[in-house]
């Protein structure tokens, strides 16, 4: 072998000089810009290059270590990245954010305004999606051989406007101006067939074969974008793929003049990787959407093979060498997918097969929500995927003989665990396929992870007790602390150190200081800033003054029922008609921050934001209230908003119908950035609980064992109405229209259903919701003893680090050895 070394180029510079030469040349050589007429998104550009390729040097290395280590890879497979602007945050990886600052003020230019000319990379809905790219952050940092597979969505999630008030979806097109962060990789390409027929034959031994042909054959091309750790000690890739047709071009019909018929089967294929479904926790149920599931897990499974047959003579070690996550059901596919690669195209026998899926697999639950639990009709599968239709019936054949012998089992139909559901239709359990199919299944909450033993996986639970793990969500620090929020970040910094940016657990050594009225001082006057900085930026968009003396009050998250924004308006509702009476004397003024975006074909949460926005029309212009009570809705949430809204909130709304929030992630964001919470014992609030004191956090409402109960012995919204005069009056405000008087019944779809049936316990919680919020009055009212709680909420945000929820994967899921732990911490999992 030729020896190389030498040849490699010499790494790029990470001075102030090196980089302001590197920013130029890009901006002339590869944007083609004079210095002169050069716009801020040629800038950013050019920075962008200039940056990518110092990650470039820090990605050779790794790559080149992994693979002579050859130790055991992860890889996670989402159908969701939720990235968001990555310039900002690769600055603060590679702690360059200064030297990029003066670099680029010796050109004349101000990074602060080449950073907001980043489009955000939206590749996914809401918690799920940002919780694979908070994932990606830390198994860089953590220096794990891992890899994230995705969709390159040419359009991520749509743009939320509105029209009076309603939501309007418009096409977001993240791409437009070209991507500097990825690489295209025409070598890496994979064929991924749809539709077809099999066919049996035998081989020279007697053995049958199936084989798969005809059909729609896709190829899916590797994008592949460095994910740097901190201090850019190590890359990862994250590698979407973009659907291509094998024919670029049908030459016969192109030759007989018919041109739109010539390049048919391109725009069809493409259509595949063409945009990212806005379904969030409901299931999205179309073809296009199973074809956008089994396109990019073949593609990933493939490539995973050919890089393992690469370094290993056979697939046998194959879970000695790799760990695959999936995300949610979305890859559940993959189960036959594997098994199908193993048996049909590299000759494994049944047995061996299912031993190695069951190796190598791992799948990770969101959602207990009937309605997000995916399941595809048969017909459809049969006829989409013909050999994996069958392969699914084999596996549950083979599972269901397993049971079916067992003493502890009385249902000879095995009805609940089969994998078809029989019931209305038959239909393919994707979530029971996924558990089968793996050796861990883990839930993103303690709470969660129990209901998931107790509810829909309850039967598997019982013949497979050894499966079901939870392993708590946690959140980037890097993004969500530093680089969302230099003012408290260089506050902790000079008062702790820097050891809390890789070991959050050390952030418990703020505790103290929140017994220290200078440091509560300094604290104040960063949140401070922030109230201000976004204040400024909601003036510059709509015409509301905010003002940054008033509680800053926020819920920003997917609209949902569950998530209960209505009881969060009510009581706003409530709270503006108590003023206009001349009470609530101990109300301090507030500011109601709301953002969110609601799935298009949701219409029920459509008609929450309308409300929102018609109560605020309403309340803002009260003069007798105006400066108590000002409500907005911001418009368009995504991740760089929220990193505008969460440093700047103090209070942050978690305030779901207990045992339905799964985990929430949103909620550690806010607490780590010196907000207090007001929340109900649901997800991972339970556990911020424990870890800030309950002292410190303003709980509220039914526990997930009441509702149950509430539910089970069925409730009556009526008697709690009835119980609170409160309640009961704000919900004929909304009926009397005095929001919409252009259309007084609008919301009575909501109050009916309020009334009626209230799935959601708002009635039942409301009571409790409100004095909890009364609380919150009174411990703001005293800025001393609300800036305390608000440091030893930070000083508890050591478990929620998405290090420590990773090196727990690392430990007890993928088995890959870590880097040793840094400095001891209390937290350390
Ligand atoms: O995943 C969210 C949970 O609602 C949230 O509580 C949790 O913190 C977060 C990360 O674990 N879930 C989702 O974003 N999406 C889904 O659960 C989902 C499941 C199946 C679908 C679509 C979406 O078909």
């Amino acid at each position: 072998m030729i020896d190389t070394a030498h040849l490699s180029p010499a790494p790029r510079p990470l001075d102030r000089d090196g980089l302001r030469d590197s920013v130029r040349d890009k901006l002339v050589y590869q944007v083609g810009k004079d210095l002169r007429h050069a716009t801020r998104h040629d800038w950013f550009l050019a920075l962008a290059l200039a940056v990518r390729e110092r990650l470039v040097d820090g990605w050779m290395p790794s790559t080149r270590r992994v693979y002579e280590e050859d130790g055991k890879r992860v890889y996670y497979l989402s159908l969701e990245f939720l990235i968001g602007r990555l310039l900002g945050d690769a600055l603060t990886n590679l702690g360059l954010h200064e030297t990029a600052r003066e670099a680029l003020a010796e050109l004349g230019v101000d990074l602060d305004r080449v950073l907001k000319v980043e489009p955000d990379a939206a590749l996914g809905n809401g918690g799920l999606g940002r919780l694979a790219a908070c994932f990606m952050d830390s198994m860089a940092t953590l220096e794990i051989a891992g890899m994230g597979y995705g969709i390159r969505y040419q359009h991520g999630l749509f743009k939320q406007g509105f029209d009076e008030g309603w939501q309007v979806e418009r096409p977001e097109d993240w791409l437009a101006f070209g991507n500097p962060w990825e690489f295209e990789r025409p070598d890496a390409v994979y064929p991924v067939r749809f539709f077809g027929r099999l066919r049996e034959e035998r081989d020279p031994s007697g053995r049958r074969i199936h084989i798969w042909e005809g059909g729609q054959r896709v190829l899916a091309v590797a994008y592949d974008t460095p994910v740097v750790g901190w201090q850019g000690r190590h890359v990862n890739t994250l590698r979407l793929w973009a659907a291509q047709s094998g024919n670029l071009v049908n030459l016969e019909a192109f030759n007989r003049g018919e041109y739109m018929h010539a390049v048919e089967d391109q725009v069809l294929a493409e259509s595949i990787s063409r945009v990212l479904y806005p379904a969030d926790a409901t299931e999205a149920g179309q073809m296009l959407r199973l074809k956008q599931e089994y396109f990019f897990t073949s593609a990933s499974l493939q490539d995973i093979i050919r890089r393992h047959l690469g370094y290993h003579a056979s697939l046998d070690n194959l879970p000695e060498k790799v760990a695959i996550q999936l995300n949610d059901t979305h890859p559940a596919i993959a189960v036959p997918e594997l098994m199908r690669l193993l048996i049909d195209e590299h000759g494994h026998d049944w047995q061996r097969a299912w031993t190695i899926v069951r190796g190598v697999f791992n799948y990770t639950n969101h959602t207990l929500m009937p309605e997000a639990l995916e399941r595809w009709p048969v017909g459809l599968i049969e006829q989409l995927l013909p050999r994996h239709m069958q392969l699914i019936y084999e596996i549950n054949a083979h599972h269901l003989a397993e049971l079916r012998s067992r003493p502890d089992n009385h249902d000879p139909f095995l009805t609940e665990v089969s994998l078809i559901d029989e019931a209305y239709g038959r239909w393919v359990r994707m979530g029971h396929l996924a558990f089968l199919g793996s050796r861990r299944v883990n839930g993103v909450s303690a709470l969660h992870g129990e209901l998931m033993k107790h509810t829909v996986f309850a039967r598997l639970h019982h013949y497979f007790p050894e499966k079901i793990t939870a392993i708590t969500n946690g959140v980037t620090p890097r993004r969500w602390l530093m680089t969302a929020n230099p003012a408290l970040s260089s506050l902790i910094g000079r008062t702790i150190g820097d050891g809390w940016t890789r070991d959050l657990g050390q952030l418990e050594a703020l505790a103290p200081h929140a017994g220290d009225a200078a440091f509560r001082a300094a604290f104040a006057a960063a949140k401070r800033h922030n109230k201000e900085v976004l204040a400024a930026l909601v003036g510059k968009h709509v015409d509301v003054r905010l003002d940054p003396d008033a509680l800053f009050d926020v819920q920003i998250k997917r609209i949902h029922e569950y998530k209960r924004q209505l009881l969060n308006i009510l009581e706003a509702v409530a709270l503006w008609d108590e003023m206009r009476q001349g009470g609530a004397a101990g109300a301090v003024p507030r500011v109601r921050l709301f953002a969110g975006k609601a799935a298009s074909s949701y219409w029920r949460a459509k008609l929450i934001i309308k409300l929102i926005n018609d109560v605020a029309r309403v309340v803002n212009a009260d003069p007798a209230t105006r400066d108590r009570l000002t409500i907005l809705f911001m418009p368009n949430y995504n991740v760089s908003l929220a990193e505008k809204i969460i440093p700047a909130a103090d209070l942050s709304e978690q305030i779901s119908t207990a045992g339905m929030e799964a985990s929430g992630t949103g909620n550690m964001k806010f607490a780590m950035n010196g907000a207090l919470t007001i929340g109900t014992l649901d997800g991972a609030n339970v556990e911020m609980r424990d870890a800030v004191g309950p002292e410190n956090i303003f709980i509220f409402g039914l526990s997930a064992e009441e509702v149950l109960r509430c539910r089970r012995i069925g409730f009556a919204p009526e008697e709690a109405i009835a119980r609170s005069p409160r309640l009961a009056r704000a919900l004929e405000l909304v009926e009397s229209g005095l929001f919409s008087p252009d259309d007084p019944g609008r919301f009575r779809p909501i109050t009916d259903d309020l009334r009626g049936l209230d799935h959601f316990l708002v009635t039942a919680d409301f009571d409790a919701y409100w004095n909890a919020q009364r609380r919150a009055d009174a411990l703001f009212a005293d800025p001393e003893a609300w800036r305390r709680q608000a440091i030893l909420n930070v000083a508890g945000m050591g478990p929620f680090s998405s290090d420590r929820a990773i090196r727990t994967y690392a430990q007890e899921i993928w088995q890959v050895p870590l880097e040793a732990a840094p400095a001891a911490s209390a937290f350390a999992a």
